[in-house]
């Protein structure tokens, strides 16, 4: 892509300008992207006065202007489902905070080729403690009928199959980063001009970085193999960071490099976080970044074929030379075990 101009690039400008380049695309993808941005904006403002829970009115109360007050999680579900649902160029939609699929209703004159899985607001548990929470979404092509409503063998698609995925980060800034499989570019919001700009092009992680990520917290809980490789970590003197919200640990890691892990624990034998929701988007932003993801089975995430919607996966994700070694690290400690 030509380099952007000595000015603001605007998310619209910078997704419009993208489809220029691909002669065949239709809109619809920048369409979605568009939509996704604009239901960012709409939960930012609404994270931003989570403190004032207790002034505007709690879950299920009325607030002063009479509206039924949510719970922001589920505040943030209907508004990306609200803003996909009326351009017409989603063909439906599956939530981590819903049991099963949503298809569209049609719109006249459209047929949409896409679907989008979304994580609405990531590390829930840290709003009400104003700790930065997040947004995932992950954006498959459908494999039935685009004339029809689309169907579970839509969603239950492998990472690879990925055409878009992306987050929102509501932190100390609010940023939305995403990657169409050509590298991946962030974009912050400019709270006096309501715009998302182009403020990091075509991110690169770093080969290695100074912390490691997990909750160490389950230590105890973890197999073997695993509390070991968490024992090197901190032999190598690396700094221990977990937030406790999967798109900032995932999101810092990008940055500053590192290794992130959500390992199982007897409580989650699977590992907590969702594959279609949270471990293939993140995965493929880490991967277009030049990172690694893989499961503690050493998987890559990305190639998991998906069974059902709310499937966990195990996952360690960062910096490609921080994850080769846990790679070689598992790799031997299993063959030294089997012995
Ligand atoms: P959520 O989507 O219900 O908020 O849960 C997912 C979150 C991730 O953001 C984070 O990595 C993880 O749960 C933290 O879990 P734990 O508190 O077990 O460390
Ligand atoms: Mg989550």
């Amino acid at each position: 892509m030509e380099r952007p101009l000595n000015r603001i690039v605007t998310l619209d400008e910078f997704i419009m300008r993208s489809q220029k380049e691909h002669s065949a695309a239709t809109g619809e993808l920048t369409g979605l992207l568009r939509d996704i941005g604009v239901a960012a904006k709409i939960v930012n403002r609404e994270v931003n006065k989570a403190g004032l829970v207790n002034i505007l009115g709690v879950d299920g109360a009325q607030n002063l202007s009479g509206d039924i007050v949510q719970k922001l999680d589920i505040y943030a579900n209907d508004k990306l489902i609200e803003c996909l649902q009326n351009s017409g160029e989603c063909a439906g939609i599956a939530s981590e905070e819903m049991q099963d699929i949503l298809p569209f209703k049609p719109v006249v004159g459209k047929h949409p080729k896409y679907v989008v899985l979304f994580d609405p607001l990531d590390g829930s548990s840290n709003i009400d403690v104003n700790v930065s929470v997040g947004t995932i979404f992950s954006i498959f092509r459908r494999k039935s009928d685009e004339t029809g409503p689309c169907n579970l063998e839509d969603f239950l698609q492998k990472g690879t199959e990925q055409v878009a995925a992306g987050y929102v980060l509501y932190g100390t800034s609010t940023i939305l980063v995403y990657t169409t499989g050509e590298g991946v570019n962030g974009f912050t919001l400019d709270p006096s001009i309501g715009e998302f700009c182009l403020s990091h092009r075509d991110i690169k992680i770093p080969d290695r970085g100074i912390y490691y990520s997990v909750n160490q917290g389950y230590y105890l809980k973890f197999d073997l193999e695993m509390r070991r490789f968490i024992d090197q970590c901190s032999d190598m003197n690396l700094g221990l960071r977990y937030i406790g919200t999967m798109v900032s640990d995932i999101h810092r890691t990008l940055f500053s490099g590192g290794i992130f892990l959500y390992p199982n624990t007897r409580k989650y034998p699977n590992g907590k976080l969702r594959l279609l929701y949270e471990c293939n988007p993140m995965s493929f932003i880490v991967e277009q970044a030049g990172g690694k993801a893989i499961n503690t089975g050493l998987d890559r995430i990305m190639e998991i074929n998906p069974e059902e919607l709310h499937q966990r996966a195990t996952i360690v994700a960062g910096s490609p030379d921080m994850v080769g070694e846990m790679i070689d690290f598992v790799r031997k400690y299993s063959a030294v075990s089997s012995v």
